[in-house]
C-alpha cells in the first residue's frame, strides 16, 4: 500500500530523562511526580528511558523495524527559559535526533505540546497568556527545525490537559474544578489556533494539525432517555468541544448550556473561536477504547465536566493491562464519524497518531517478550482502519502507542505499552510486536480481514 504511512510515536517527558541537563527545567510533570500519591510507586521522568542520552540506537532501532515516520514531541521546558529567552542547548537535542532520523530515511512527526508544560509560567492553562507564550514556543521550534521537518501537530489530546488535569485531578497540575477544566480547555485550544497561524504565517508550506483523543460512549440502555442524555453530554465535553472548536465551527451550544454557571464565559472573548478555527492539514486521531455508560451517581471529581454523574458499566469485553475494553468496531465506527462528520467536509485527511494496548508483558530468560495478545490488539484496529477506508474514511496513515515501554504518567513504569521492551538496565528487546509490525509495514497489510 503506497498511500499509507507507517510509525510508531513517543512523547518527551515519557521517555527523555536527563531531567535536569544541558538548561531543562521543570515541567508541570516534574512537580507533580513530587506529590505523595500522584503517580505510582512514587515513579518519576528523571531517568525515564533515558533516550536523551540514547537517541541514537533508538533511531537505528526504528530503521530497523523499517519505521517511515517517527512522531514525538518536545519538552517546551527543554528549549525555551522561563524567562522566555531559547536555550540553543536544548534545541541542539531535537536537531541532532531531526538529522538522525532524516539520515536514516524516516520522517519526523513533531508535536510541540505532550503535557509537559513549563512549571514557571503563572498559572499554566489557566491562564491566557500561556496561550500566547505557546505559539512564540512554537516559533522558536520551528526557527531551529522548520527547514527539516514538516509535519507539525500542536497539542496532544487537549481533552487530557483539560479534563483530566484541571477537572478530575489525576494528571498534572491535580485540580479539580468544572470550571477551571473549561478555561484550561479553551486556553489550549486558543494556543493552538494562535500557534497554528503564526507556524503557517512563517512557512506556508508546512502541514498543520492537532492530535484529538476520542473514547466514544455508548448507553447501556439505548432506550433510557436518561442514559442517552449522558452519552450527549459525555460526547460534548470529550469530543465535539474539541473537534467543533479546531474545525471552525466553535463551541456547540449544548456544551456551553450544559455547563451552565461553569461555562467560563470571561475567557472566552469576541475572535477566540475564529482563532481556534484556523484552518488544518490534518487530523491526528488517538484510540484505545470505548466505553458503556449509564447515569449513576456523581462520585468526586470527573473528567466528564458536564456529566459527574457518567458511570462506566463494563461490558465483559477482554481488556488490556489499563483495564480498557477492547472494541476494534468502535474503532471502525469512530474513523467513520470523524471523517463524515468532520474531516470529510473540511477536505482534511486523519492519521491515526496513537493506537495500542499496555499488556502484561512476561519476559523470557533473555528479556524476550512474546506478546500475542499485543499483536492482536494491533492486528484488530489495524483491520478496522482498512474496514474504514474501504467504506470511504480519508485515514492516510497509523503510529503505533509505543516505541518503548516508558513512563505512562499516572501509572508510572507498571504499564508497559511499548512494542519494545526497556528493562531494568534501560535495555531495548523488541517484543514479537514489534518484529510482527516490522512485517506488517514491510509488506503493506493492514490487518486480517475480519469476521
Ligand atoms: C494517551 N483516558 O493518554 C497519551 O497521549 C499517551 O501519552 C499515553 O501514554 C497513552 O494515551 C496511553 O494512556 C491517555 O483516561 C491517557 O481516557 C488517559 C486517557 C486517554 C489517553
Amino acid at each position: 500500500m503506497t498511500d499509507f504511512l507507517w510509525g510508531a510515536a513517543t512523547a518527551a517527558f515519557q521517555i527523555e530523562g536527563a531531567s535536569t541537563e544541558d538548561g531543562r527545567e521543570a515541567s508541570i510533570w516534574d512537580v507533580f511526580c513530587q506529590v505523595p500519591g500522584a503517580v505510582a510507586n512514587g515513579d518519576d521522568g528523571t531517568v525515564a528511558t533515558d533516550h536523551y542520552h540514547r537517541w541514537e540506537a533508538d533511531v537505528a532501532l526504528m530503521a530497523g523495524l523499517g519505521l517511515q515516520a517517527y512522531r514525538f514531541s518536545v519538552a517546551w521546558p527543554r528549549v525555551v527559559s522561563a524567562d522566555g529567552t531559547p536555550n540553543a542547548a536544548g534545541l541542539d537535542f531535537y536537531e541532532r535526533l531531526v538529522d538522525g532520523l532524516l539520515a536514516a530515511g524516516i520522517e519526523p512527526w513533531l508535536t510541540l505540546y505532550h503535557w509537559d508544560l513549563p512549571a514557571s509560567l503563572p498559572g499554566g492553562w489557566l491562564n491566557r497568556a500561556t496561550a500566547e507564550r505557546f505559539a512564540q514556543y512554537a516559533l522558536v521550534v520551528h526557527d531551529r527545525l522548520g527547514d527539516r521537518v514538516r509535519r507539525w501537530t500542536t497539542l496532544n489530546e487537549p481533552w487530557c490537559s483539560s479534563m483530566l488535569s484541571y477537572g478530575a485531578g489525576v494528571h498534572a497540575p491535580g485540580h479539580a474544578d468544572p470550571t477551571e477544566a473549561l478555561t484550561a480547555a479553551h486556553h489550549l485550544l486558543l494556543g493552538h489556533g494562535l500557534a497554528a497561524r503564526a507556524l503557517r504565517d512563517a512557512d506556508a508550506s508546512a502541514s498543520i494539525g492537532i492530535t484529538l483523543n476520542y473514547t466514544p460512549a455508548v448507553p447501556a440502555d439505548p432506550t433510557n432517555p436518561a442514559y442517552i442524555d449522558v452519552v450527549r453530554r459525555v460526547d460534548g465535553t470529550a469530543h465535539r468541544l474539541f473537534t467543533d472548536a479546531v474545525f471552525g465551527r466553535g463551541y456547540p451550544a449544548d456544551v456551553v448550556a450544559d455547563a451552565g454557571a461553569a461555562w467560563p464565559a470571561e475567557a472566552v472573548r469576541a475572535g477566540d473561536e475564529a482563532v481556534i478555527g484556523a484552518p488544518l492539514d490534518f487530523l491526528g486521531v488517538n484510540y484505545y477504547t470505548t466505553e458503556m455508560v449509564r447515569a449513576g451517581v456523581p462520585a468526586g471529581p470527573s473528567p466528564h465536566v458536564t456529566a459527574p454523574e457518567a458511570e462506566v458499566v463494563p461490558r465483559g469485553l477482554p481488556t488490556t493491562d489499563m483495564g480498557w475494553e477492547i472494541d476494534p468496531d468502535g474503532f471502525a465506527r469512530l474513523l467513520g464519524r470523524l471523517h463524515d462528520t468532520w474531516a470529510g467536509p473540511a477536505g482534511v485527511p486523519i492519521y491515526i497518531t496513537e493506537n495500542g494496548a499496555a499488556c502484561a508483558d512476561e519476559p523470557d530468560a533473555d528479556g524476550f517478550v512474546d506478546d500475542t495478545d499485543r499483536i492482536a490488539y494491533l492486528d484488530a484496529h489495524l483491520a478496522a482502519v482498512e474496514e474504514a477506508r474501504g467504506a470511504g474514511a480519508d485515514v492516510r496513515g497509523y503510529f503505533a502507542w509505543t516505541l518503548l515501554d516508558n513512563f505512562e504518567w499516572a501509572f508510572g513504569y507498571a504499564k508497559r505499552f511499548g512494542i519494545v521492551r526497556v528493562d531494568e538496565e534501560l535495555r531495548r528487546i523488541p517484543k514479537a510486536s514489534a518484529r510482527w509490525f516490522a512485517q506488517q509495514i514491510a509488506t503493506g497489510r493492514l490487518g486480517a480481514p475480519r469476521s
